[in-house]
């Protein structure tokens, strides 16, 4: 069914929306207590779209193409069995040979010109050297291929398994995305690190950041630790750390030694970067340790910190983050036109359950090279739990790191200019960047996401007391991998904002990009432009429904007044372009766009989908590359010049 909406969601949306506005009322004396002001979109987005909790079917989610490699199951996830947490129950029988020739990609395929210029360089543990097991590709919900970069992985489940490959380029830094089998919140376990034979150390893993359960409708209640009620999933964290240089050319091993003692440990991916050396302080910045603050000493520095951002603030000095781990345990910080600056994302961080940025009055808050290492172990709407939230107009965060918050960055409603640029969001419970309600004239650029619990990148014209639309803003250039809950671009309403020159891959649940109206958002007014992206492997399964790589949902209203061109759909999970919702879709244009080896069609439109949608020069090729036309003649498909295939 379309149009399908449960309103279980809008309660928790609007006290969400109550407390922001009570933190911009209230200014910073309150703000540490009150400060929610995430809450929900895309919450709201996956809440709302309907149906219960029940896990989406596997079937034609699985369609997609060339990662399906595991000799002609159509990808099913049918091997395997269920071994606990659903990981290692994907390993085949076949070993490693479940690859076959295809030898997995080592990075992402896209046209030059889009996503990030990153320092780092990525390796596939599929694409690796080993004698573990290969996990069988599949894009099933609750399996852990469905969660994995290339929907693969390596699993290590016997002492003497590893990953083995060559550094293309020196380094001195490891990042490795992992999965163990669940402990819980304190459990921990190492993984041995080797290069060119030589040790070097262990890295920790944990669980108490990883595993949610329960269906779709628990992913905002206390439920979702509860083992159980099954239906696993966010089954991958990520581990780092700077390990001594690693020369081009040397290999590098992971290896599951007798005192690494999870039962297993699967390996998704690695990335290897060559880190300078931390930045010097700036002249004439005020130093966290002149307050008090100890780096490194896992004793809570909330209050010093506070107490330099206080006098750096008076003094009208930068604030300055020597090289170390600084605490933040008890108190979020709150700060008001002020620039902090660290010594790296590398070398300077905060971290802690409060490693949160509150920005308050004119805002004007500008963050530079550091990161926010937080401690959220769950999602809870009625905690904010953000990296960076509050007034961000005229604000900057730039090289920033941020992990194991519920939501990265989360600006009041009505903020802006802000420049969001070469940040990392990772291993979030929540939205990765929201401009929220209003928030306009920003930038998202060249920055990496990865493993978010709801969008990526979104943009909610929340109607709530608003300003208006969110409107003139611009992504470009990022590079999106694996949110595990909604979509790598959730456009929600708004005026005039871009999407440019982006890369989305891997998708769990939803679309790469999904322009809905809902969640009571202002109509899609002016041109909202979508140019020159790629979106890889995208589209999934959640609320009983298949979800397409390219959405549009008129849920609430219309959709409409979006111009796509020049963009690459390839291996859609399901369709390539899906249309949904009992309003009208007009006013859509879609102008050079391939789609290649969709799941499920090149186009789906569903039963009550009204409308138009204009398409030039759209050409589908491989899988299934036809309409399903479910909408009983009610949406008119408009195929125009060298539209083909379809
Ligand atoms: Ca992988
Ligand atoms: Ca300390």
């Amino acid at each position: 069914m379309t149009n399908i909406r449960t309103r279980s969601a809008w309660p928790v949306v609007a006290a969400a929306a109550l407390l922001i506005f009570g933190q911009a009322a209230c200014g910073r004396g309150s703000s540490d207590d009150d400060d929610s002001d995430d809450g929900g979109p895309s919450q709201g987005a996956a809440s709302s779209v309907g149906g219960s909790g029940a896990s989406p079917s596997g079937g034609s989610g699985n369609v997609g193409g060339a990662v399906n490699s595991d000799g002609g199951t159509g990808g099913a996830p049918t091997t395997g069995g269920t071994a606990p947490g659903g990981m290692a129950g994907s390993v085949s029988g076949g070993g490693t040979g479940g690859m076959g020739g295809m030898g997995g990609p080592s990075k992402p395929i896209w046209p030059d010109g889009r996503g990030p210029s990153v320092p780092f360089t990525a390796y596939e543990a599929e694409a690796m050297d080993t004698n573990g097991m290969k996990t069988v590709p599949t894009r099933a919900f609750g399996r852990i291929s469905g969660e994995s970069s290339g929907r693969q992985a390596v699993t290590l489940s016997a002492n003497g398994h590893q990953v083995a490959f060559q550094a293309k380029e020196a380094s001195n830094s490891i990042v490795v995305r992992y999965s163990v089998p669940d402990g819980g919140h304190d459990y921990w376990t190492t993984l041995s690190v080797f290069v060119d034979g030589q040790s070097r150390g262990k890295l920790e893993l944990t669980t108490r950041y990883s595993w949610t359960y329960g269906g779709d409708d628990v992913f905002n209640k206390p439920q979702q630790e509860d083992k159980g009620i099954g239906n696993e999933h966010h089954f991958y964290d990520e581990a780092h750390a700077l390990i001594g240089d690693i020369p081009a050319g040397a290999t590098v091993v992971l290896r599951k030694e007798a005192d690494d003692t999870a039962p297993n440990i699967t390996v998704d991916l690695v990335e290897l970067e060559l880190v300078g050396g931390p930045l010097p302080q700036p002249a004439g910045s005020l130093s966290l340790t002149e307050c008090g603050a100890m780096p490194d000493d896992d004793k809570d520095d909330s209050g010093a910190i506070q107490e330099c951002i206080d006098q750096a603030q008076s003094l009208n000095k930068v604030l300055w983050i020597p090289k170390g781990k600084f605490q933040s345990y008890t108190k979020t910080l709150s700060a008001k036109g002020l620039t902090v600056k660290g010594a790296g994302m590398w070398h300077s961080s905060i971290v802690g359950f409060h490693a949160q940025f509150d920005c308050w009055g004119t805002g004007a808050c500008k963050y530079y090279d550091f990161a926010l290492f937080g401690d959220t172990l769950l999602r809870d709407d009625a905690s904010p739990e953000t990296g960076f939230r509050g007034n961000l107009s005229n604000s900057v965060i730039q090289n920033i790191w941020i992990e194991h918050l519920k939501v990265g960055i989360w600006p009041s409603k009505g903020s802006g200019p802000l420049t969001v640029a070469s940040i990392r969001a990772r291993n979030l419970m929540a939205d990765g960047v929201n401009l929220y309600n209003g928030a306009h004239d920003s930038i998202v650029e060249n920055s990496h996401f990865r493993n978010t619990g709801d969008d990526a990148i979104a943009a909610w014209s929340d109607t709530w007391e608003s300003p208006g639309p969110s409107r003139s803003n611009v992504f470009r250039k990022n590079y999106i991998q694996i949110p595990w809950k909604a979509n790598c671009f959730g456009i929600y309403g708004g005026q005039d904002n871009k999407i440019e020159d982006n890369v989305c891959a891997d998708t769990v649940q939803y679309p790469g990009m999904f322009f809905a109206a809902q969640f009571n958002s202002h109509p899609f007014t002016g041109t909202t432009e979508v140019n020159r992206n790629t979106l890889l492997r995208a589209g999934g399964n959640a609320y009983n429904h298949t979800h397409g790589a390219l959405k549009f949902h008129a849920d609430q209203g219309p959709v409409g007044n979006v111009k796509v061109n020049n963009l690459d759909i390839i291996d859609a999970t399901n369709s390539g372009v899906h249309v949904q919702g009992g309003n009208t879709v007009d006013k859509v244009w879609l102008d050079t766009v391939t789609i290649t080896n969709a799941g499920q069609g090149a186009f789906f439109l569903n039963a009550f989908a009204i409308g138009s949608l204009d398409a030039v020069k759209v050409v589908s090729s491989g899988g299934n590359p036809g309409v399903v036309n479910d909408s009983g003649g009610k949406f008119n498909l408009i195929k125009g010049e060298g539209s083909t295939g379809w």
